[in-house]
Protein backbone atom coordinates (compact mmCIF):
# COMPACT_ATOMS: atom_id res chain seq x y z
CA UNK A 1 0.00 0.00 0.00
CA UNK A 2 1.22 3.27 -1.05
CA UNK A 3 -0.67 5.53 1.08
CA UNK A 4 -1.88 7.75 -1.74
CA UNK A 5 -4.42 10.19 -1.00
CA UNK A 6 -7.28 11.52 -3.14
CA UNK A 7 -9.63 14.38 -1.93
CA UNK A 8 -12.79 14.94 -4.13
CA UNK A 9 -13.78 18.06 -2.65
CA UNK A 10 -16.49 20.86 -3.13
CA UNK A 11 -19.55 18.09 -3.94
CA UNK A 12 -22.82 16.86 -2.86
CA UNK A 13 -22.54 13.06 -1.27
CA UNK A 14 -25.57 11.89 -3.06
CA UNK A 15 -26.76 8.54 -0.71
CA UNK A 16 -29.61 6.34 -0.45
CA UNK A 17 -30.93 8.56 2.66
CA UNK A 18 -29.24 11.93 2.60
CA UNK A 19 -27.72 14.81 0.22
CA UNK A 20 -24.79 16.66 1.92
CA UNK A 21 -22.26 18.99 0.69
CA UNK A 22 -19.39 16.25 1.69
CA UNK A 23 -15.49 16.19 1.05
CA UNK A 24 -14.42 12.95 0.25
CA UNK A 25 -11.44 11.57 1.20
CA UNK A 26 -9.53 8.52 -0.70
CA UNK A 27 -6.93 6.36 0.49
CA UNK A 28 -5.62 3.95 -2.31
CA UNK A 29 -8.54 1.96 -3.04
CA UNK A 30 -10.96 2.59 0.02
CA UNK A 31 -12.65 5.69 0.94
CA UNK A 32 -11.60 6.64 4.47
CA UNK A 33 -13.69 9.81 5.30
CA UNK A 34 -16.30 12.29 5.17
CA UNK A 35 -15.44 15.57 5.70
CA UNK A 36 -17.06 18.67 6.28
CA UNK A 37 -16.45 20.75 3.27
CA UNK A 38 -13.39 22.51 2.74
CA UNK A 39 -12.13 20.58 5.89
CA UNK A 40 -8.00 21.48 5.52
CA UNK A 41 -6.36 18.15 4.68
CA UNK A 42 -3.53 16.66 2.91
CA UNK A 43 -3.72 14.67 -0.37
CA UNK A 44 -1.77 13.66 -2.98
CA UNK A 45 -4.75 14.86 -5.53
CA UNK A 46 -7.23 17.08 -5.50
CA UNK A 47 -10.99 16.17 -7.22
CA UNK A 48 -12.86 19.38 -8.03
CA UNK A 49 -16.01 18.03 -7.70
CA UNK A 50 -18.18 21.52 -7.32
CA UNK A 51 -21.69 21.71 -8.80
CA UNK A 52 -21.64 17.84 -8.82
CA UNK A 53 -23.05 14.67 -7.07
CA UNK A 54 -20.85 12.65 -5.55
CA UNK A 55 -22.39 9.07 -5.18
CA UNK A 56 -21.42 5.16 -5.18
CA UNK A 57 -20.66 3.65 -8.29
CA UNK A 58 -23.63 2.11 -10.00
CA UNK A 59 -24.71 -1.42 -9.03
CA UNK A 60 -25.54 -3.48 -12.39
CA UNK A 61 -26.57 -6.71 -10.79
CA UNK A 62 -27.85 -8.26 -14.27
CA UNK A 63 -25.82 -8.47 -17.33
CA UNK A 64 -24.77 -10.92 -19.69
CA UNK A 65 -21.27 -10.40 -21.14
CA UNK A 66 -19.99 -12.96 -24.29
CA UNK A 67 -23.22 -15.01 -23.49
CA UNK A 68 -24.02 -17.78 -25.19
CA UNK A 69 -27.67 -17.29 -26.49
CA UNK A 70 -30.23 -17.65 -29.25
CA UNK A 71 -27.96 -19.52 -31.48
CA UNK A 72 -25.42 -16.75 -30.88
CA UNK A 73 -23.32 -14.94 -28.41
CA UNK A 74 -24.30 -11.53 -26.49
CA UNK A 75 -21.76 -8.93 -28.35
CA UNK A 76 -20.33 -7.50 -25.77
CA UNK A 77 -17.13 -9.65 -24.20
CA UNK A 78 -16.07 -8.66 -20.72
CA UNK A 79 -13.95 -6.34 -21.87
CA UNK A 80 -16.33 -4.43 -24.01
CA UNK A 81 -18.95 -4.42 -22.21
CA UNK A 82 -17.43 -3.15 -18.60
CA UNK A 83 -15.46 -0.27 -20.35
CA UNK A 84 -19.21 0.75 -21.01
CA UNK A 85 -20.19 0.49 -17.86
CA UNK A 86 -17.56 2.24 -16.34
CA UNK A 87 -18.35 4.96 -19.26
CA UNK A 88 -21.88 4.90 -17.90
CA UNK A 89 -21.42 5.17 -13.72
CA UNK A 90 -21.32 1.55 -13.05
CA UNK A 91 -18.63 -0.01 -11.44
CA UNK A 92 -19.82 -3.17 -10.36
CA UNK A 93 -22.10 -5.98 -12.36
CA UNK A 94 -22.71 -9.22 -11.51
CA UNK A 95 -22.78 -11.23 -14.60
CA UNK A 96 -24.42 -14.83 -14.63
CA UNK A 97 -22.97 -17.86 -15.78
CA UNK A 98 -24.62 -20.62 -17.81
CA UNK A 99 -24.92 -24.18 -16.75
CA UNK A 100 -26.81 -26.04 -19.17
CA UNK A 101 -29.19 -29.48 -18.76
CA UNK A 102 -25.95 -32.23 -18.32
CA UNK A 103 -23.47 -29.80 -17.44
CA UNK A 104 -21.29 -29.75 -14.30
CA UNK A 105 -22.36 -26.71 -12.40
CA UNK A 106 -18.47 -26.05 -11.30
CA UNK A 107 -16.96 -26.50 -15.27
CA UNK A 108 -19.31 -23.95 -15.87
CA UNK A 109 -18.06 -21.59 -13.25
CA UNK A 110 -14.14 -22.10 -14.29
CA UNK A 111 -15.17 -21.33 -17.77
CA UNK A 112 -16.73 -18.10 -16.71
CA UNK A 113 -13.69 -17.31 -14.83
CA UNK A 114 -11.44 -17.94 -17.59
CA UNK A 115 -13.65 -14.89 -19.47
CA UNK A 116 -13.53 -12.72 -17.09
CA UNK A 117 -10.18 -12.68 -15.23
CA UNK A 118 -7.98 -9.96 -16.40
CA UNK A 119 -10.75 -8.41 -18.86
CA UNK A 120 -12.43 -6.25 -16.95
CA UNK A 121 -12.16 -2.40 -16.21
CA UNK A 122 -14.53 -2.65 -12.90
CA UNK A 123 -15.32 -5.25 -10.26
CA UNK A 124 -17.62 -8.40 -10.90
CA UNK A 125 -19.50 -11.54 -9.48
CA UNK A 126 -21.61 -13.90 -10.74
CA UNK A 127 -24.65 -15.59 -10.24
CA UNK A 128 -25.47 -19.02 -11.37
CA UNK A 129 -27.93 -19.59 -13.81
CA UNK A 130 -28.96 -23.45 -13.50
CA UNK A 131 -30.42 -24.56 -16.59
CA UNK A 132 -30.88 -28.81 -15.07
CA UNK A 133 -31.66 -28.38 -11.80
CA UNK A 134 -30.55 -32.13 -10.97
CA UNK A 135 -28.91 -33.88 -7.88
CA UNK A 136 -25.52 -32.68 -8.56
CA UNK A 137 -26.51 -29.49 -9.67
CA UNK A 138 -28.45 -29.01 -6.27
CA UNK A 139 -25.55 -30.33 -4.40
CA UNK A 140 -23.16 -27.85 -5.92
CA UNK A 141 -25.31 -24.68 -4.78
CA UNK A 142 -23.92 -25.40 -1.48
CA UNK A 143 -20.53 -26.10 -2.41
CA UNK A 144 -20.86 -22.14 -4.44
CA UNK A 145 -22.93 -20.76 -1.65
CA UNK A 146 -20.06 -21.58 0.64
CA UNK A 147 -16.98 -21.31 -0.91
CA UNK A 148 -17.17 -19.47 -4.54
CA UNK A 149 -18.91 -16.08 -3.56
CA UNK A 150 -21.99 -17.25 -5.48
CA UNK A 151 -24.77 -16.37 -3.52
CA UNK A 152 -27.75 -16.24 -5.82
CA UNK A 153 -29.08 -18.77 -8.58
CA UNK A 154 -31.29 -17.87 -11.56
CA UNK A 155 -34.11 -20.62 -13.06
CA UNK A 156 -36.16 -19.76 -15.68
CA UNK A 157 -39.83 -20.77 -16.07
CA UNK A 158 -39.47 -20.03 -19.50
CA UNK A 159 -37.81 -21.31 -22.82
CA UNK A 160 -38.81 -24.94 -22.68
CA UNK A 161 -35.81 -27.35 -24.10
CA UNK A 162 -33.06 -24.49 -23.43
CA UNK A 163 -33.05 -23.14 -19.61
CA UNK A 164 -36.81 -24.34 -17.98
CA UNK A 165 -37.03 -25.74 -14.93
CA UNK A 166 -40.51 -27.38 -14.25
CA UNK A 167 -41.90 -26.67 -10.84
CA UNK A 168 -41.03 -29.70 -9.41
CA UNK A 169 -37.40 -28.63 -10.20
CA UNK A 170 -37.80 -25.00 -9.29
CA UNK A 171 -39.54 -26.18 -5.53
CA UNK A 172 -36.22 -28.43 -5.13
CA UNK A 173 -33.57 -25.62 -5.87
CA UNK A 174 -35.85 -23.35 -4.06
CA UNK A 175 -35.57 -26.01 -0.98
CA UNK A 176 -31.80 -26.08 -1.12
CA UNK A 177 -31.54 -22.51 -1.52
CA UNK A 178 -34.02 -22.01 1.98
CA UNK A 179 -31.07 -24.10 3.27
CA UNK A 180 -28.55 -22.49 2.31
CA UNK A 181 -29.34 -18.88 2.40
CA UNK A 182 -29.25 -18.14 -1.16
CA UNK A 183 -31.27 -16.11 -3.45
CA UNK A 184 -33.24 -17.83 -6.41
CA UNK A 185 -33.46 -15.69 -9.29
CA UNK A 186 -36.57 -15.83 -11.80
CA UNK A 187 -37.44 -15.78 -15.04
CA UNK A 188 -41.26 -15.47 -14.79
CA UNK A 189 -43.00 -16.10 -17.67
CA UNK A 190 -45.13 -19.72 -18.20
CA UNK A 191 -42.68 -20.59 -21.50
CA UNK A 192 -45.01 -24.18 -21.71
CA UNK A 193 -47.95 -21.51 -22.71
CA UNK A 194 -45.93 -19.01 -24.39
CA UNK A 195 -44.36 -21.75 -26.89
CA UNK A 196 -48.04 -22.22 -28.01
CA UNK A 197 -48.95 -18.87 -28.87
CA UNK A 198 -45.70 -18.74 -30.53
CA UNK A 199 -46.24 -21.90 -32.59
CA UNK A 200 -50.36 -20.41 -33.80
CA UNK A 201 -48.46 -16.86 -34.69
CA UNK A 202 -46.14 -18.46 -37.07
CA UNK A 203 -49.11 -21.03 -38.41
CA UNK A 204 -50.81 -17.93 -39.43
CA UNK A 205 -47.89 -15.84 -41.24
CA UNK A 206 -47.48 -13.69 -38.11
CA UNK A 207 -44.26 -13.65 -38.28
CA UNK A 208 -42.93 -9.87 -37.27
CA UNK A 209 -40.71 -8.27 -34.54
CA UNK A 210 -43.95 -7.47 -33.21
CA UNK A 211 -45.45 -10.53 -32.18
CA UNK A 212 -42.54 -11.53 -30.31
CA UNK A 213 -44.36 -9.30 -27.87
CA UNK A 214 -47.78 -10.76 -28.64
CA UNK A 215 -47.35 -14.09 -27.81
CA UNK A 216 -45.92 -13.31 -24.03
CA UNK A 217 -48.94 -11.63 -22.73
CA UNK A 218 -48.77 -9.58 -19.08
CA UNK A 219 -51.02 -12.18 -17.83
CA UNK A 220 -48.29 -15.07 -18.55
CA UNK A 221 -45.86 -12.95 -16.62
CA UNK A 222 -48.12 -12.39 -13.72
CA UNK A 223 -49.17 -15.84 -13.74
CA UNK A 224 -45.67 -17.52 -13.53
CA UNK A 225 -44.83 -14.56 -10.91
CA UNK A 226 -47.70 -16.08 -8.57
CA UNK A 227 -46.51 -19.66 -9.04
CA UNK A 228 -43.20 -18.69 -7.40
CA UNK A 229 -44.14 -17.05 -5.25
CA UNK A 230 -46.01 -19.61 -4.04
CA UNK A 231 -43.40 -22.43 -4.56
CA UNK A 232 -41.44 -19.89 -2.70
CA UNK A 233 -43.72 -20.01 0.38
CA UNK A 234 -43.54 -23.52 0.04
CA UNK A 235 -40.36 -23.96 0.32
CA UNK A 236 -39.97 -22.56 3.62
CA UNK A 237 -40.02 -19.03 2.65
CA UNK A 238 -36.92 -18.86 0.30
CA UNK A 239 -35.39 -15.40 -0.84
CA UNK A 240 -37.08 -14.61 -3.99
CA UNK A 241 -35.96 -11.93 -6.42
CA UNK A 242 -38.00 -11.61 -9.42
CA UNK A 243 -35.87 -10.31 -12.74
CA UNK A 244 -36.99 -8.11 -15.34
CA UNK A 245 -40.25 -7.34 -14.52
CA UNK A 246 -42.23 -5.51 -16.75
CA UNK A 247 -46.12 -5.90 -16.09
CA UNK A 248 -48.29 -4.39 -13.95
CA UNK A 249 -50.09 -7.56 -13.23
CA UNK A 250 -46.94 -9.11 -12.28
CA UNK A 251 -46.16 -6.20 -9.94
CA UNK A 252 -49.32 -6.29 -8.60
CA UNK A 253 -48.65 -9.81 -7.47
CA UNK A 254 -45.12 -8.98 -6.19
CA UNK A 255 -46.23 -5.89 -3.98
CA UNK A 256 -49.43 -7.99 -2.41
CA UNK A 257 -47.06 -10.28 -1.42
CA UNK A 258 -44.74 -7.81 -0.08
CA UNK A 259 -47.47 -6.36 2.31
CA UNK A 260 -47.44 -9.97 4.12
CA UNK A 261 -43.44 -9.38 4.88
CA UNK A 262 -42.37 -11.96 2.71
CA UNK A 263 -39.23 -11.93 0.94
CA UNK A 264 -39.97 -11.25 -2.23
CA UNK A 265 -38.29 -8.39 -3.69
CA UNK A 266 -37.98 -7.47 -7.61
CA UNK A 267 -35.83 -5.56 -10.06
CA UNK A 268 -37.17 -3.84 -13.33
CA UNK A 269 -34.92 -2.29 -16.60
CA UNK A 270 -34.75 0.57 -18.46
CA UNK A 271 -36.49 -0.31 -21.59
CA UNK A 272 -39.77 -0.83 -19.93
CA UNK A 273 -39.89 2.41 -18.19
CA UNK A 274 -39.08 3.70 -21.50
CA UNK A 275 -39.81 1.96 -24.80
CA UNK A 276 -43.27 0.27 -25.80
CA UNK A 277 -44.72 -2.35 -27.90
CA UNK A 278 -46.02 -0.04 -30.07
CA UNK A 279 -43.59 2.24 -30.66
CA UNK A 280 -40.69 -0.04 -30.58
CA UNK A 281 -40.97 -3.85 -31.01
CA UNK A 282 -43.77 -2.78 -33.27
CA UNK A 283 -41.67 -0.10 -35.62
CA UNK A 284 -42.36 -0.57 -39.23
CA UNK A 285 -40.10 -3.20 -41.04
CA UNK A 286 -37.78 -5.70 -39.03
CA UNK A 287 -36.62 -2.58 -36.96
CA UNK A 288 -38.41 -3.69 -34.11
CA UNK A 289 -36.35 -6.73 -33.89
CA UNK A 290 -33.92 -4.39 -31.91
CA UNK A 291 -36.13 -4.36 -29.03
CA UNK A 292 -37.10 -7.97 -29.06
CA UNK A 293 -36.23 -9.11 -25.00
CA UNK A 294 -37.46 -11.24 -22.80
CA UNK A 295 -39.74 -10.57 -20.72
CA UNK A 296 -40.82 -8.26 -23.67
CA UNK A 297 -41.83 -4.37 -23.87
CA UNK A 298 -45.25 -3.39 -22.59
CA UNK A 299 -48.45 -1.58 -24.57
CA UNK A 300 -47.87 2.07 -24.43
CA UNK A 301 -51.59 2.33 -24.12
CA UNK A 302 -51.58 0.27 -21.05
CA UNK A 303 -50.38 1.19 -17.00
CA UNK A 304 -47.12 -0.48 -17.25
CA UNK A 305 -44.58 2.07 -17.19
CA UNK A 306 -46.54 4.68 -14.70
CA UNK A 307 -46.95 1.40 -12.52
CA UNK A 308 -43.33 0.81 -12.73
CA UNK A 309 -41.87 3.89 -11.55
CA UNK A 310 -44.53 4.16 -8.89
CA UNK A 311 -43.46 0.19 -8.27
CA UNK A 312 -39.68 1.94 -7.70
CA UNK A 313 -41.00 4.85 -5.44
CA UNK A 314 -42.82 2.06 -3.01
CA UNK A 315 -40.06 -0.22 -2.94
CA UNK A 316 -42.21 -2.96 -4.43
CA UNK A 317 -39.41 -2.61 -6.89
CA UNK A 318 -36.25 -2.33 -5.51
CA UNK A 319 -33.83 -2.47 -8.07
CA UNK A 320 -32.91 -0.98 -11.50
CA UNK A 321 -30.71 -3.07 -12.92
CA UNK A 322 -30.01 -3.30 -17.34
CA UNK A 323 -30.31 -7.08 -18.27
CA UNK A 324 -27.70 -5.77 -20.55
CA UNK A 325 -27.82 -8.82 -23.39
CA UNK A 326 -26.38 -6.73 -26.95
CA UNK A 327 -27.07 -8.67 -30.17
CA UNK A 328 -25.82 -6.60 -33.36
CA UNK A 329 -28.94 -5.72 -35.86
CA UNK A 330 -26.81 -6.73 -38.74
CA UNK A 331 -25.77 -10.91 -38.64
CA UNK A 332 -27.18 -11.47 -35.21
CA UNK A 333 -30.96 -9.85 -34.84
CA UNK A 334 -31.18 -10.90 -38.60
CA UNK A 335 -31.30 -14.43 -37.40
CA UNK A 336 -34.88 -13.45 -36.75
CA UNK A 337 -35.78 -12.11 -40.40
CA UNK A 338 -39.25 -13.72 -41.15
CA UNK A 339 -39.72 -15.33 -38.13
CA UNK A 340 -39.65 -13.44 -34.62
CA UNK A 341 -39.31 -16.44 -32.77
CA UNK A 342 -35.23 -16.64 -33.87
CA UNK A 343 -34.47 -12.83 -32.87
CA UNK A 344 -31.94 -13.24 -30.07
CA UNK A 345 -33.57 -11.80 -26.83
CA UNK A 346 -32.04 -9.00 -25.47
CA UNK A 347 -30.42 -5.86 -25.82
CA UNK A 348 -27.52 -3.42 -24.69
CA UNK A 349 -27.90 -0.89 -21.58
CA UNK A 350 -25.35 -1.21 -19.45
CA UNK A 351 -23.70 2.30 -20.56
CA UNK A 352 -27.06 3.89 -19.69
CA UNK A 353 -28.72 2.92 -16.91
CA UNK A 354 -27.62 5.44 -14.21
CA UNK A 355 -28.59 8.39 -16.90
CA UNK A 356 -31.76 7.25 -17.64
CA UNK A 357 -32.98 6.65 -13.65
CA UNK A 358 -31.08 9.51 -13.12
CA UNK A 359 -33.72 11.27 -15.85
CA UNK A 360 -36.31 10.11 -13.90
CA UNK A 361 -35.52 12.33 -10.88
CA UNK A 362 -34.97 14.75 -13.20
CA UNK A 363 -38.87 14.25 -14.32
CA UNK A 364 -40.17 14.56 -10.45
CA UNK A 365 -40.75 10.55 -10.64
CA UNK A 366 -37.98 9.33 -8.41
CA UNK A 367 -36.24 10.90 -5.50
CA UNK A 368 -32.71 11.59 -5.87
CA UNK A 369 -31.61 9.24 -2.76
CA UNK A 370 -33.82 6.63 -4.72
CA UNK A 371 -31.70 7.08 -7.85
CA UNK A 372 -28.83 5.86 -5.84
CA UNK A 373 -30.86 3.67 -3.51
CA UNK A 374 -32.36 1.58 -6.44
CA UNK A 375 -29.37 1.53 -8.98
CA UNK A 376 -26.22 1.33 -6.53
CA UNK A 377 -26.70 0.88 -2.72
CA UNK A 378 -29.91 -1.56 -2.68
CA UNK A 379 -28.55 -3.81 -5.51
CA UNK A 380 -25.05 -4.35 -3.42
CA UNK A 381 -27.28 -5.11 -0.47
CA UNK A 382 -29.82 -7.35 -2.49
CA UNK A 383 -26.63 -9.88 -3.47
CA UNK A 384 -24.28 -9.20 -0.19
CA UNK A 385 -21.67 -6.67 -1.22
CA UNK A 386 -22.71 -3.82 1.29
CA UNK A 387 -20.89 -2.02 2.43
CA UNK A 388 -17.80 -2.67 0.24
CA UNK A 389 -20.16 -1.89 -2.78
CA UNK A 390 -23.19 0.68 -2.85
CA UNK A 391 -22.03 2.87 -0.43
CA UNK A 392 -19.30 6.02 0.02
CA UNK A 393 -18.60 5.41 3.77
CA UNK A 394 -15.08 5.19 5.37
CA UNK A 395 -14.02 1.43 4.79
CA UNK A 396 -15.75 0.93 1.76
CA UNK A 397 -13.99 0.52 -1.74
CA UNK A 398 -13.94 4.40 -3.19
CA UNK A 399 -16.09 3.03 -6.19
CA UNK A 400 -17.52 6.44 -6.73
CA UNK A 401 -19.24 8.84 -9.58
CA UNK A 402 -19.25 12.44 -9.71
CA UNK A 403 -22.03 13.12 -11.89
CA UNK A 404 -22.77 16.72 -13.12
CA UNK A 405 -26.56 17.42 -12.91
CA UNK A 406 -26.63 20.26 -15.49
CA UNK A 407 -24.75 17.91 -18.30
CA UNK A 408 -26.83 16.85 -21.07
CA UNK A 409 -25.73 13.21 -21.64
CA UNK A 410 -27.12 12.43 -25.70
CA UNK A 411 -27.76 8.57 -26.42
CA UNK A 412 -26.31 7.10 -29.70
CA UNK A 413 -24.87 4.29 -31.29
CA UNK A 414 -22.41 7.01 -32.81
CA UNK A 415 -20.76 7.36 -29.68
CA UNK A 416 -21.78 4.82 -27.18
CA UNK A 417 -19.07 2.65 -26.03
CA UNK A 418 -20.65 -0.94 -26.07
CA UNK A 419 -20.16 -3.36 -29.02
CA UNK A 420 -23.52 -3.12 -30.69
CA UNK A 421 -24.49 -1.65 -33.72
CA UNK A 422 -27.55 0.61 -32.61
CA UNK A 423 -28.67 1.48 -29.53
CA UNK A 424 -32.40 0.53 -28.20
CA UNK A 425 -32.10 4.65 -26.83
CA UNK A 426 -31.04 6.03 -29.68
CA UNK A 427 -31.54 9.80 -29.83
CA UNK A 428 -32.47 10.14 -26.17
CA UNK A 429 -31.64 13.37 -24.92
CA UNK A 430 -31.15 13.37 -20.70
CA UNK A 431 -30.39 16.01 -18.31
CA UNK A 432 -27.32 15.25 -16.81
CA UNK A 433 -23.72 13.10 -17.26
CA UNK A 434 -21.02 11.10 -15.82
CA UNK A 435 -18.06 13.39 -15.69
CA UNK A 436 -15.82 11.23 -13.10
CA UNK A 437 -15.45 7.38 -12.63
CA UNK A 438 -13.61 6.09 -9.82
CA UNK A 439 -13.10 2.09 -9.08
CA UNK A 440 -11.32 1.18 -5.99
CA UNK A 441 -9.32 4.21 -5.47
CA UNK A 442 -8.41 4.96 -9.22
CA UNK A 443 -9.85 7.42 -12.03
CA UNK A 444 -10.93 5.21 -14.76
CA UNK A 445 -13.34 7.43 -16.72
CA UNK A 446 -12.51 11.45 -16.45
CA UNK A 447 -14.82 13.59 -18.96
CA UNK A 448 -15.74 10.64 -21.07
CA UNK A 449 -11.92 9.58 -21.47
CA UNK A 450 -11.06 6.10 -20.42
CA UNK A 451 -7.92 5.42 -18.72
CA UNK A 452 -8.51 2.19 -16.79
CA UNK A 453 -7.15 -1.38 -17.94
CA UNK A 454 -8.68 -4.56 -18.47
CA UNK A 455 -6.80 -6.19 -15.37
CA UNK A 456 -8.29 -3.56 -12.84
CA UNK A 457 -11.25 -5.38 -12.46
CA UNK A 458 -11.44 -8.00 -9.39
CA UNK A 459 -13.92 -10.68 -8.80
CA UNK A 460 -16.01 -10.26 -6.00
CA UNK A 461 -17.12 -12.99 -3.84
CA UNK A 462 -20.24 -12.44 -2.48
CA UNK A 463 -21.87 -13.26 1.02
CA UNK A 464 -25.99 -13.75 1.88
CA UNK A 465 -28.70 -10.82 0.57
CA UNK A 466 -28.40 -8.35 3.23
CA UNK A 467 -31.71 -7.52 2.37
CA UNK A 468 -33.82 -10.06 3.95
CA UNK A 469 -36.61 -9.05 6.63
N1 LIG B 1 -33.65 -13.33 -19.88
C1 LIG B 1 -32.65 -12.66 -19.40
O1 LIG B 1 -32.62 -12.40 -18.21
N2 LIG B 1 -31.66 -12.24 -20.19
C2 LIG B 1 -31.60 -12.48 -21.55
C3 LIG B 1 -32.73 -13.23 -22.08
C4 LIG B 1 -33.76 -13.62 -21.14
O2 LIG B 1 -34.75 -14.19 -21.49
ZN1 LIG C 1 -34.60 -13.72 -18.07
ZN1 LIG D 1 -30.92 -11.55 -18.30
Amino acid sequence: MSGRRTLIAGGTLVSSTATTPTDVLVEDERVVALLAPGTEITADERIDATGCYVLPGGVDVHTHMEMPFGGTEASDTFETGTRAAAFGGTTTIVDFVVQRAGEVVERALETWHTKAAGNCAIDYGFHMILGGVDEDSLKAMDSLVAHEGISSFKLFMAYPGVFYSDDGQILRAMQRATDNGATIMMHAENGIAIDVLVQQALAAGDTDPVYHGLTRPAELEAEAVNRAIALAKVAGGTPLYVVHVSASQALERIAAERTTGANVFAETCPQYLYLTLEDHLGAPGFEGAKYACSTPLRSKHERHAADLWQGLRTDDLAVVSTDHCPFCFNDQKQLGLGDFSKIPNGMGGVEHRMDLVHQGVVDGKLSLQRWVETCSTTPARMFGMYPRKGSVAPGSDADIVIYDPTATTRISAQTHHMNVDYSAFEGFELTGGVRTVMSRGRVIVDRGTYSGTTSHGQFVRRGLSQYLR
